[in-house]
């Protein structure tokens, strides 16, 4: 088995999911902010901490992506947050796209952008310890969209990422978000999912990627958050399943879910549906940021007296998702 392979088996492991700690300056500022933390290289570094040194993490976490700031910080103790990682068996990637900008000519659409000098960087990450990587694509509904051209140029741009990762013996993530923001229902969410992982599918094939090496991270396909009728986790299960089973060839070993705006429950129950439902052929789990990290940043409020309080919260929540991975997850 080659190192990419055995990264992308060891990310998949049974009864393990993925903590997405990638949030750009920017997101990180959000989530401060909303606890009245003041964003700073300090404090950002002491929210990547709260979560990293979380003592018993290794028993829920296969794999942590990791913001570029985070990759040369360290926790309290001094030690590196990589070196952390690595002691405790979980494995570090790297989220390196460069986020979104306005597609031109495509009003309401997104592009990532980062391709520049990324086979250089992927190269620098390796030597830093990262193993795996990410690159997220946003897909938005709405009115007219989103439009073949927006879905086309998304695909090639993550299909190249993908190439230079597996060259640099990096497991690509390919994270193609279709958000959750909008009215449209689940069929609406449906359709432009399958769209989307069809066209993202067909441009790895065509840049030559090893579809057994590589890692798709999806969203759900799920009712918009202004949609008036809101589907049940069944419905949703059975549309995402639908959707994979389309779209999904054999060969890709695991998908993992982001949470998208889901709330931290919703975001569990919905895993619970189709843990319960999924029979393969991938293995399926979970890669959440906000649905992980928001109730226990809600009791930290960025005190030290209240980390152990938070860091007790972030593992309920590791072990509600790694529950719901198998369908066993009973309620909070
Ligand atoms: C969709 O966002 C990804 C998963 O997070 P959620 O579970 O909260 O939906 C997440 O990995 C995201 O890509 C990173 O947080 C980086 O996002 P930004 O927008 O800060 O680059």
């Amino acid at each position: 088995m080659s190192e990419i392979h055995d990264i992308a088996a060891q990310l998949l492991a049974d009864h393990k999911g993925l903590l997405a700690a990638d949030e750009s300056v920017t997101s990180a500022g959000k989530r401060l902010g909303a606890i009245h933390v003041e964003n700073t290289p300090e404090s950002r570094r002491q929210y990547r901490n709260l979560f990293l040194t979380t003592p018993g993490v290794e028993q829920y976490l296969s794999g942590v992506i990791f913001h570029e700031e985070t990759l040369g910080q360290a926790a309290d103790d001094g030690t590196p947050f990589v070196k952390l990682l690595q002691q405790k068996g979980i494995i570090p990637g790297i989220k390196v796209d460069g986020g979104t900008q306005p597609l031109p000519n495509y009003p309401g659409e997104l592009i990532t952008e980062g391709l520049d000098g990324l086979g250089e960087r992927l190269h620098a990450f390796y030597q830093q310890g990262a193993r795996f990587a990410k690159w997220r694509a946003v897909i938005s509904i709405g009115d007219g969209l989103p439009t073949d051209f927006c879905i086309a140029a998304n695909a090639q741009a993550m299909a190249r990422y993908a190439a230079l990762c597996q060259e640099n013996n990096i497991v690509p993530i390919v994270e193609p978000e279709v958000l959750i923001d909008g009215s449209h229902d689940l069929a609406t969410s449906e359709v432009v999912t399958t769209k989307t992982l069809k066209e993202v599918f067909t441009q790895l094939q065509i840049h030559g990627v090893d579809l057994s090496g590589v890692i798709l991270k999806s969203s759900m396909v799920i009712s918009g958050n202004a949609c008036p009728t809101q589907a049940t986790p069944d419905d949703i299960s059975a549309a995402t399943l639908r959707c994979f089973k389309n779209t999904v060839p054999a060969e890709v070993p695991g998908i993992v879910f982001l949470s998208g705006g889901q709330s931290a429950v919703q975001a569990t129950q919905n895993l619970n549906a189709i843990g319960k439902a999924a029979h393969g052929p991938w293995k399926i789990t979970f890669s959440y940021a906000r649905a992980l990290q928001g109730p226990p940043l809600q009791i930290w409020k960025g005190k030290p007296e209240n980390v152990a309080a938070a860091q007790a919260e972030f593992i309920k929540r590791l072990a509600a998702n790694v529950a719901a991975n198998s369908g066993e997850y009973a309620g909070e």
